[in-house]
């Protein structure tokens, strides 16, 4: 039975409930109803929080590579599900990701499209993504990036399967209503930079002095691994732990100091051995992507807490405002996307650290 409206001070229940009838025929409803839903004390998420082992998802990666060719599909991806989310192709309340299996010899073919896109190499070599015309070689580790309404293609001219994660600001996009996208016609936008130019005019921390500062996206479209591991490498011998974190590095765009991608925040991030982080929660939705080492993330608390044990190439879900520790047993080093620097623009944007 549905519990028709609670009286007030004013009116009894009937009274209200006829009320509402009266008004719901012209299209209008009560706040007062469901102000507390609107705005809750604190932010409410659809999503929970999920682990999606490596070992468990790989044979079927693999298994549809059997099943479609890249280019039928024309992205061959097993989308990774929020399991309070199914159907929805969200990871977490306002991204997308997915691992997206590329075979040698194959072609994604060329689109663009409104959502802006990256890339964290899993596994694999010799696969490139082209942007607008420039081809980048992907190894593990690697972050590329797909910026919005840029033409974009895959290609593999190894001699192993490709995998890769694709993390997406679809949800976000499509919350705006603002998603759309093209078709290139032919499998390959045409190559008009050799491979590395754009690092190599941006990444070494220059610019030609004739470019602007305000572009949107890094025009940096490749964060080799190589270079972010050396990073990390020569920093930890400092020890200086954040307590949080570890050692968590973003990435950012080079002419702007600004977040690599005006939608999605991208880490690198350093766990010692034998780490635990103190308990930490933000309003950001966040997916992690184990590059090495091995732990659990433990969220929520006391008995009541999920507990997320994960190793090499596994992919996690924390939503938003989930209040969560970090245990690293070995050396670790993590991979992670969010949705923080659109929450920072907006003024939304929260942390607490510790138990507060
Ligand atoms: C897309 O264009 C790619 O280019 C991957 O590799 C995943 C998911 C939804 C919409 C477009 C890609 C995607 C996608």
């Amino acid at each position: 039975m549905t519990s028709g409206p609670a009286k007030t001070s004013k009116a009894s229940g009937a009274e209200l409930a006829g009320f509402y009838d009266r008004i719901g025929d012209h299209n209008l409803a009560p706040l007062w109803e469901v102000i507390h839903k609107l705005v809750a004390r604190t932010p409410v998420t659809k999503a929970v929080p999920h682990l999606w082992r490596y070992e468990a998802l790989r044979p079927y990666l693999i298994e549809s590579g059997s099943l479609i060719t890249a280019k039928e599909a024309e992205r061959r991806v097993l989308v990774l599900e929020n399991p309070a989310l199914r159907g929805l192709s969200q990871v977490v309340d306002t991204l997308y990701a997915g691992l997206q299996l590329i075979l040698p010899g194959e072609v994604a073919p060329a689109h663009r499209h409104t959502p802006s896109a990256l890339r964290f190499i899993i596994e694999g070599t010799q696969a490139f993504t082209a942007v607008d015309g420039e081809k980048t070689y992907m190894d593990p580790g690697d972050f590329v990036i797909t910026p919005n309404w840029a033409w974009h293609d895959h290609g593999h001219e190894g001699d192993a399967p490709m995998i890769w994660l694709d993390g997406l600001d679809l949800p976000i996009v499509h919350f705006l209503a603002a998603t759309f996208a093209e078709t290139y016609g032919d499998d390959q936008f045409p190559t008009n930079t050799p491979p590395g130019y754009t690092l190599a005019r941006y990444g070494n921390n220059m610019r030609p002095v004739t470019d602007k500062y305000d572009q949107l996206v890094s025009p940096i479209f490749s964060y080799p691994y190589t270079r972010t591991r050396e990073a990390l490498a020569l920093m930890e011998k400092t020890q200086d732990w954040d307590p949080a974190f570890g050692l968590k590095m973003e990435f950012l765009n080079p002419l702007s100091g600004a977040p690599a991608m005006p939608t999605m925040s991208t880490f690198m991030q350093l766990l010692p051995k034998g780490f635990t982080s103190m308990p930490y929660q933000a309003t950001e939705h966040a997916v992690y992507s184990v590059v090495e080492g091995s732990g659990r993330v433990a969220v929520g608390e006391g008995e009541a807490a999920t507990v997320l044990a994960w190793g090499p190439k596994d992919h996690f879900a924390i939503p938003g405002w989930c209040k969560h520790r970090l245990e690293a047993d070995e050396e670790a080093v993590l991979f992670s996307f969010s949705d923080q620097v659109v929450q920072q623009k907006l003024g939304l944007w929260r942390e607490r650290r510790g138990q507060g």
